[in-house]
């Protein structure tokens, strides 16, 4: 007798990527297809839910990513949209294992019908790949179509000094949120190898990258802190656009304070942006 698996939609992974992409739509940073997240599941978390012996489909990769092999990730689809994902999770989200050859994954569950995972799966890979060795607890990549963090890539330095230390100025919480900073890379085509390989070299010591004029990607432990990390630079320049629009700053944060509120909070800022 075989025995019952319980349904997967009582799995925790999976009430979490419902609510957390219905989080990020309901704030507008994922219009239409916009935005995906890949989120690295333990096997024991996946069993008791699924047969991983049966391989649905097979997709190719056209990197390497033998780093991964045999890892599970639940990802959101190419093409899909986060507004449906909730009504509709078989469709729009899979669970896929990065193959033994490093060259391709194998859909377990969802994708029914016949859809594959984010177009930005490259930079998925190459990030968790960049996260795990600086972070043995490393687990999400979330993208997503942050309004304000795109227009400030128009009237902004993209320095990351600069932008780094606006941000940090806009809300006090987020030098304690992101002491390292935030990173910036060029335009660059997105869904390519290319624009994976550029995020992931930030991705050493970030765990937020911008890409300009597109949108921003985070890394994280958990869904909850890694949307809380998204959400924290996002507030920072919804606030940086109202003061602007409110015809710019009178005062600030000064350094001095900057660096009381590090200490206060036992974390280092990143070095080169305090000018102490
Ligand atoms: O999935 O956001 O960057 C659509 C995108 C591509
Ligand atoms: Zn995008």
């Amino acid at each position: 007798m075989t025995m019952m698996k319980d349904t997967i939609y009582s799995a925790p992974f999976l009430q979490e990527m419902l609510d957390t992409t219905s989080n990020l739509y309901r704030l507008g940073w994922d219009e239409r297809n916009g935005g995906n997240i890949s989120y690295l599941l333990n096997e024991y978390e996946v069993l008791p839910y699924l047969n991983v012996d049966n391989v649905k489909r097979t997709v190719p990769m056209n990197f390497d990513a033998s780093a991964l092999a045999g890892r599970y990730f639940i990802v959101t689809g190419s093409g899909k949209y986060f507004k449906n994902v909730k009504k509709n999770p078989s469709e729009n989200l899979g669970l896929i294992r990065i193959h033994e050859n490093g060259r391709s994954y194998e859909i377990l569950w969802g994708f029914e019908d016949g859809g594959e995972a984010t177009s930005e799966l490259p930079t998925h890979l190459m990030n968790h790949m960049k996260r795990l060795e600086v972070d043995k607890n490393h687990r999400v990549i979330m993208h997503c179509h942050t309004t304000n963090l795109i227009a400030m890539s128009f009237t902004h330095s993209l320095k990351e000094e600069e932008l780094t230390k606006t941000l940090w100025e806009m809300c006090t919480e987020c030098l304690v949120v992101f002491p390292e900073g935030l990173g910036v890379i060029p335009w660059i085509v997105p869904g390519t190898n290319a624009i994976g390989e550029a995020t992931a070299k930030k991705m050493e010591e970030v765990r937020l990258v911008l890409w300009p004029h597109h949108g921003i990607f985070g890394a994280g432990t958990t869904l909850d802190e890694t949307f809380g990390l998204i959400e924290t630079a996002e507030k920072a320049a919804e606030v940086y656009t109202m003061v602007c629009a409110q015809g710019g700053k009178q005062q600030t944060i000064t350094d001095t304070q900057l660096q009381e509120l590090a200490d206060a909070f036992d974390v280092t800022p990143r070095q080169g942006i305090l000018g102490l």
